[in-house]
């Protein structure tokens, strides 16, 4: 059996961390049975990071290489269908959504106070006091951190917000009217895609990200299309 360890759902979404809601989607995409364990910690993880996995006793840590071992071991692979060129474009927006937009949501997340206050209450509203004072604070200030080392924390907010702008156009252009970003087939990236989107449109995290892909309406669409389809089986 496969195990899905990942942070409890928060925001309304099946998982406020878009890495873990990636695998959960990839796995419904690929049709294979899993569990979630919703009560992990990063602190125990393989590598200080969720999700990972255990499958029948192989624990795999980061979401890329979760679904590499899954492609190996379980023979499913939505991309099979997919050409040389296809797989470097979606190799390269994974690359964006996951790199870099990741970054500027955070930033919104994280350090924009308005969305603090909203993660702050959904991350680490129900601990025990003193853990609900204290960890928050300890969190944010490795957030700030991990922000100020990836690059993107040293830019002014304005300038965050408009380079994670220019990533939601690029995807919102590139998937234009198709119903997947390779087009009429869906494949891993659009696990990828789905995730950190509806991370972006659907948490309750108002920011100029959020607005900024509220106007390209092709991405609600795309994201609803995505839900309905693998989250909502059979309705
Ligand atoms: N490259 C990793 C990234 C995973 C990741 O960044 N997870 C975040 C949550 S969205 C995390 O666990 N952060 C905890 C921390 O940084 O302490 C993957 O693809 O799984």
């Amino acid at each position: 059996m496969i195990v899905l360890h990942q942070f409890a759902p928060a925001f309304g979404l099946p998982n406020a961390s878009p890495f873990c809601m990636k695998v959960e989607t990839w796995l419904r995409i690929a049709g294979l049975p899993f569990e979630l364990d919703n009560r992990a910690s990063p602190l125990k993880a393989p590598k200080g990071k969720l999700p990972y996995i255990d499958d029948d006793g192989d624990t795999i840590a980061d979401s890329g290489l979760i679904i590499a071992h899954l492609v190996r071991r379980h023979r499913v692979d939505p991309d099979a269908g997919l050409d040389a060129a296809q797989r470097a474009v979606a190799t390269a927006f994974t690359r964006l959504l996951e790199e870099h937009l990741y970054w500027a949501a955070i930033y919104t997340r994280w350090i924009d106070e308005a969305g603090w206050q909203h993660t702050r209450e959904a991350f680490f509203g129900r601990l025990p006091a003193p853990m609900r004072q204290l960890l928050p604070v300890l969190v944010r200030r490795n957030m700030r951190r991990q922000l100020w080392d990836h690059g993107i924390g040293r830019h002014s907010r304005d300038e965050i917000m408009a380079l994670g702008a220019a990533d939601i156009d690029a995807i919102a252009d590139f998937l234009a009217d198709k119903p997947y970003l390779m087009g009429e087939r869906v494949s891993s990236v659009d696990a990828t895609a789905h995730a950190f989107l509806a991370n972006l449109l659907w948490a309750p995290v108002d920011s100029p990200l959020r607005a900024h892909a509220r106007r390209r309406p092709n991405l609600e669409a795309y994201c609803e299309r995505m839900r309905k389809a693998w989250f909502e089986p059979g309705v």
